[in-house]
């Protein structure tokens, strides 16, 4: 267990807004770079890729840990092989507004998903469905719920809790909970 956290059997809801409702029909899932978008997935095109069955814990920064969590969805490799770029750093952006930044290198190599199964049922909506990114080994607020797509950068840029002074990083292992932490 990482430093400061409890284990809970539940599965907390933790959202800066209201539940967004979004129509599959409409739904995509985008790479974007400055003002271009490199690559776009419909919902049946996601659902067409090779999916994984994941098995996390997952640590949110106000001290939740939940163990073996099981997920389904798309590693993020195999959306991102799709695209061509040299980027460092990206920012999901989601249904709703809200963003989280975090360097390429951790949404690739196996290491994050896009999540659209949860305990062998569609994703819930409360939990970030239709579908939300999974990134287990950084504090559960990079897992954006709603995704909608990355934005490729070439500088890290602060996303909706970064700005109001969590960490740019959020690895639980090192307690990475706030600016400067
Ligand atoms: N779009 C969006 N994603 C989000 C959030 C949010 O408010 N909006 N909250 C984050 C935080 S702080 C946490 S701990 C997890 C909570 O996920 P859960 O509600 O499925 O437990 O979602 C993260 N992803
Ligand atoms: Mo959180």
């Amino acid at each position: 267990m990482p430093p400061g956290q409890y284990v809970t059997s539940d599965f907390p809801v933790l959202s800066a807004g209201p539940t967004p409702t979004a129509s599959l029909d409409s739904w995509t899932f985008s790479i974007r770079q400055g003002s271009d978008t490199l690559k776009s997935w419909t919902w049946p095109e996601i659902k067409a890729l090779p999916a994984e069955d994941v098995t996390v814990d997952i640590h949110c920064v106000t001290r939740w840990s939940k163990l073996d969590t099981q997920w389904q969805g798309v590693s993020v490799d195999t959306l991102l092989a799709q695209v061509d770029s040299g980027a460092e750093f990206v920012l999901a952006f989601c249904d709703g507004g809200y963003t989280t930044n975090m360097p390429i290198e951790d949404v690739t190599d196996g290491r994050a998903w896009l999540a659209f199964g949860y305990d062998g049922e569609p994703l819930e909506a409360e939990h970030g469905g239709p579908a939300r990114l999974l990134v287990p080994h950084l504090y559960f607020w990079k897992s954006a719920k709603w995704v909608r797509g990355l934005e490729l950068l070439d500088e890290d840029e602060p996303g909706f809790w970064e700005t109001y002074g969590y960490h740019m990083y959020g690895d639980p292992w090192r307690e990475q909970r706030y600016a400067g932490d």
